[in-house]
């Protein structure tokens, strides 16, 4: 059974992205929820024990983690990475061959979760090939006031912009030409927004008492490069061969850290 519409892939090739169904039962979605809980109370405790650990890590830490690689830390994230609506999205926007690339858990406390920038998710680190997709799933209930994310339509026809780090050297940023074409993307838990990794998004800041969580992973072609030094790079996980779902042993721990070089 399809769960991707051909109405879909059309408006991923218009507009850079779509939205599903919810994709997951409650049940499901809980026992991620409550591994975010775990990953990034253990992501606090490894920052704090940290040396020379300054204040602005321990904050980002506490209210703006990114914490990557979580499928090498979670047996049920490197399961769940896999899941039917990923495959298919990879089959349809990527090709019968696909691999992770990046995945990780993005956690908005309530009242204190910090805004990302406007940027392109191909700006963190072009690749050759450069273009790729981004599943980004609502664990939690995601809305305007708890930090959902906003796209700009159309975006990604613009090809890649210049990215620059912010002022606090917290996320590289892209500025948007036609910001006033920016919409937000709510949704409840277990709809998935695909989108393509040329295509201008942020999130805002968690302004209410509802803790907003994400699971964020990327899918790319295998043997993808960094364009500039034609390095191998990325999660490089095999999660389609063939046009089937790819079975090949659990990684080891590779990294957990901000996502500032994806
Ligand atoms: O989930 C968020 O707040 C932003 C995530 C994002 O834009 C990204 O990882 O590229």
């Amino acid at each position: 059974m399809s769960l991707i519409s051909e109405q879909q892939i059309q408006q991923f090739h218009e507009e850079g992205y779509f939205v599903t169904p919810p994709m997951w039962t409650k049940a499901e979605l809980q026992a991620v929820s409550d591994e975010f809980d775990r990953l990034h109370d253990e992501y606090i405790g490894s920052v704090a024990a940290m040396d020379q650990i300054d204040e602005k890590t321990r904050d980002l830490a506490k209210n703006r983690p990114f914490i990557g690689a979580v499928h090498t830390s979670s047996d049920l994230l490197c399961e769940f990475v896999k899941s039917p609506i990923y495959l298919e999205a990879c089959l349809k926007l990527i090709g019968p061959d696909a691999d992770l690339y990046y995945n990780q858990a993005v956690i908005k406390p309530p009242l204190h979760g910090q805004a990302f920038g406007w940027h392109q998710d191909s700006g963190y680190q072009p690749t050759t090939p450069l273009e790729y997709i981004t599943c980004w799933t609502a664990i939690s209930r995601a809305f305007v006031d708890n930090g959902c994310i906003w796209v700009i339509p159309g975006s990604q026809k613009g090809g890649l912009r210049t990215h620059r780090f912010n002022e606090q050297g917290q996320s590289k940023d892209a500025v948007p030409d036609n910001e006033n074409e920016a919409i937000p993307v709510e949704m409840e838990p277990g709809q998935v927004a695909v989108f393509s990794s040329l295509i201008l998004h942020k999130s805002g800041p968690n302004t209410s008492r509802e803790i907003r969580k994400g699971y964020v992973p990327q899918y790319h072609v295998p043997g993808v490069v960094i364009a500039e030094s034609k390095k191998i790079f990325g999660d490089v996980y095999p999660v389609l061969r063939d046009g089937r779902r790819a079975d090949v042993p659990v990684p080891e721990p590779i990294r957990r850290q901000q996502g500032l070089n994806r």
